[in-house]
């Protein structure tokens, strides 16, 4: 086993990886931005590297840099997390041939599910279903036009090397394909310099259930079962869960053999994840692989019940998986939400500013993967996402009634964050049973995202807001500045024990009530 492990990330999935190695008795080694001298993972980790100034393009991307990092420290493994340099193939290479172990795929199979073309290649070899379509890029529109006409409208044309929607075009008559074609391959060509297209036959009103892979280097490729990834907006996941309602335990069976086929289809090792379409007939269709851990893969620990990072490190270090494909039968129900730092009633507009303020929740069942704390300056050079929120239960219902407890327990000031718009998803009807698809949440967006209009509730706000004026009005006239503060934090005249003051303030109660009344 490695003795000491650099974490090539920033932010809770550092953290993450930096908690698995502690468990794992692995020293760790973190890189940091300027931006970043004062953020959690620096201080959880053994040591720490400033590798360059906040844009990730001068720090978090330079991967030649990082190596040298890693041999100067002397590890042995970089856990690339995700995002980042987690899916560049000439990364997990350089790290090999350093010397080093990259805590992910061969560089082989990260080529391999890297082209869209050419991993529908590679699995529709290996038996795996595909959404009728090519698999060579189109010529021109006439080639396009007769191949639409052969599976019939409408069609999604498809950037070759794409992936997260980008250059992506819905066809709905033969009429609008050329402009829509010339206008997929110039946003193809900006965004990852290569103008090739292809066609498929375009899945209406799908969910996105994705199939958890983990495979050692003795030929051992288990699946843990789904996730269901739909309520989605821009292609950024909001809320995932484990299992689906759109899965039977035949299904599973089904798909994991896929995703299992299509593993060993690309000689893969360590943890990935197959990406399906799932359609109102149940039948399913591969999309792509993502050759790295991902963000949600807490749900899929908390229901298979075992440590995903863990067992990434552990196959990386050459040991043999100990389990059968009959050991992973999913118990309960788990399920996500990315806090972000982004304003619902903005159109998620991000939001920067310092936390002031950080009240996490706890109790049965609550998990909180985070990468801040009170004091954080959340600024626009990383991703909006804070944390994730998790929770598992016996059951959907009461993994649905948990989220929105510790929803309620959760108070994020200084900045605006999903949470409220985390809360009206959980008292959606639609979500409460289960009708999901990959179009629900921008179908439902002014539902979930409006400003509060019930008078109640913004009287309750202005009042809680004049509380908190008044309390910190009151400190500001004080002399002293910790007489200012102490009295800015005065507890409510109720919660004293022995005179000593104890339990909530003025001011938290204050803000906690002006944020469950939105
Ligand atoms: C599709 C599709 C419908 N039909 N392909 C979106 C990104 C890329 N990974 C593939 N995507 C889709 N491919 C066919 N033939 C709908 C989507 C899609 C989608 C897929 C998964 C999760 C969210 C999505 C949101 C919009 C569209």
């Amino acid at each position: 086993m490695f003795s000491k492990v650099l974490v090539a990330n920033r932010g809770e999935i550092a953290l993450r990886v930096i908690r698995a190695c502690q468990e794992l008795g692995i020293k760790t080694v973190a890189v940091y931005s300027a931006a970043d001298a004062r953020a959690p993972h620096v201080r959880e980790a053994d040591e720490a590297v400033l590798v360059g100034p906040p844009p990730s393009s001068q720090s978090y991307l330079v991967g030649e840099h990082l190596i040298e990092v890693a041999l100067r420290t002397g590890v042995q493994a970089i856990h690339p997390g995700y995002g980042f340099l987690s899916e560049r193939a000439w990364f997990a290479r350089a790290v090999r041939e350093a010397g080093l172990v990259f805590i992910g795929p061969p560089a082989e199979a990260i080529d391999a599910m890297g082209s869209k073309t050419s991993a529908r290649q590679l699995v529709m070899a290996a038996g795996v279903p595909v959404v009728p379509g090519t698999t060579d890029s189109v010529r021109d529109a006439d080639e396009a036009i007769a191949i639409a006409q052969s599976f019939g409208f409408p069609v999604l044309l498809k950037a070759a090397a794409g992936g997260g929607g980008k250059g992506m075009r819905i066809v709905r008559a033969a009429s609008d394909l050329a402009d829509a074609l010339a206008s997929a391959k110039r946003e193809a060509q900006n965004a990852f310099g290569d103008d090739a297209v292809y066609i498929e036959k375009y899945i209406e009103g799908p969910r996105h259930v994705e199939i958890q892979v983990l495979a050692d280097m003795h030929g051992n490729v288990l699946h843990l079962g789904e996730r269901e990834c739909s309520v989605q907006r821009r292609h950024q996941k909001m809320i995932e869960e484990a299992p689906s309602v759109a899965v039977s335990p035949e299904l599973r069976a089904r798909m994991g053999a896929t995703a299992v086929a299509a593993a060993r289809a690309a000689g893969y090792v360590n943890a990935g994840t197959c990406e399906f379409l799932l359609d109102t007939n149940g039948q399913y269709y591969f999309l792509e692989m993502n050759t790295r851990i991902q963000v949600e893969h807490p749900v899929t620990e908390l229901v298979m019940g075992l440590d995903l990072v863990q067992w990434q490190i552990r196959v990386a270090a050459g040991e043999a998986l100990p389990f059968a494909q009959k050991d992973f039968t999913p118990r309960g129900w788990a399920m996500e939400c990315r806090i972000t730092s982004e304003d619902p009633s903005n159109g998620f507009l991000p939001s920067t500013g310092r936390i002031e303020y950080l009240h996490l929740p706890t109790g049965p069942g609550v998990r909180w993967d985070g990468g801040i704390e009170a004091g954080s300056d959340i600024g626009l050079h990383y991703d909006p996402m804070l944390a994730k929120l998790i929770v598992h239960a016996p059951t959907r219902a009461l993994a649905i009634a948990r989220m929105r407890r510790a929803l309620r327990e959760l108070t994020i000031d200084g900045i605006e964050t999903s949470r409220g718009f985390h809360l009206r998803v959980m008292d959606h009807p639609e979500f409460q049973q289960g009708a999901i698809h990959i179009q629900w949440l921008e179908q439902n967006l002014p539902a979930l995202t409006a400003p509060v209009s019930d008078p109640s509730a913004i009287r309750l706000a202005a009042v809680a807001a004049a509380l908190v004026a008044h309390t910190e009005r009151q400190a500001g006239h004080v002399a002293s500045g910790a007489h200012a503060a102490a009295m800015g934090e005065a507890s409510l005249p109720s919660a004293t024990v022995r005179g000593e003051p104890t339990g909530p303030t003025w001011r938290e109660v204050a803000r906690r009530e002006a944020l469950r009344s939105s």
